[in-house]
């Protein structure tokens, strides 16, 4: 039995994406009984589909999660819905910018997250982590995974994305080089790495817990 977490490379000029670092980190651990495997995805619109569908197909997870970086988020956002839109506000990596397209022509408009989001809400909230239940994963490559990921896993595979603030590390390192997209009267919020990694253990546990066979 395999929880399947997956990251996404740095994308917008970034050198980094505390997504990437998350699925790293929790490659390989074991949480809830359940082997962990943690991957990458690339932030390009014609490619991110099948990177999915490949390791859906290669582990046969019963749990899927998608993590990644939301500009100005300032918690851990557990995402709700993904829409059936594509709608860039800047290029993916491979310089695609989709204006209002749907990701599935003939898909429904929204599909909900399969996961307890209000337990995991809770249960950060109880570790000291500041979290939020969001309806809108945007309209960009996050959005599309999970709409996406909703579609390709099966009903009992339980499902869903969790958006996350810059990395407080990576936050001093932008405003240090100063040549990034932020400067000192940019608000970015951000929270350590470390609490990050420990808030995604607690989604996949809490996640896992809630499953029929747990
Ligand atoms: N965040 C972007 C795509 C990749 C990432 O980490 C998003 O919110 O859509």
């Amino acid at each position: 039995m395999t929880i399947l977490i997956t990251g996404f490379e740095p994308f917008a000029g970034l050198a980094y994406n505390p997504s990437a670092e998350i699925a790293a980190a929790l490659d390989g651990k074991e949480i809830g009984g359940r082997a962990v495997v943690g991957r990458l995805l690339p932030v390009e619109f014609a490619r991110y589909r099948a990177g999915l569908e490949a390791l859906l197909r290669e582990f046969s997870p019963t749990l899927y999660i998608g993590f990644g970086l939301a500009f100005g988020e300032d918690m851990i956002r557990i995402e709700r819905f993904g829409v059936n839109l594509a709608d860039f506000d800047i290029p993916d990596n491979a310089g695609a910018k989709h204006n209002g397209r749907a990701i599935e022509p003939d898909g429904p408009a929204a599909r909900g997250a399969t996961l307890p989001c209000a337990e995991i809400r809770a249960a950060l909230l109880q570790a000291g982590i500041p979290a939020r239940l969001s309806n809108s994963a945007g309209s960009y490559l996050c959005n599309a995974t999970l709409y996406s990921a909703l579609g390709l896993c099966a009903p009992n595979a339980p499902c869903g994305f969790i958006h996350l603030p810059y990395a407080s590390h990576q936050v001093a390192e932008l405003l240090r080089e100063g040549s990034g997209p932020l400067n000192g009267e940019s608000l970015a919020p951000s929270l350590p790495i470390d609490t990050m990694i420990a808030a995604a253990e607690i989604v996949l546990r809490v996640s896992a817990a809630g499953m029929p066979d747990a």
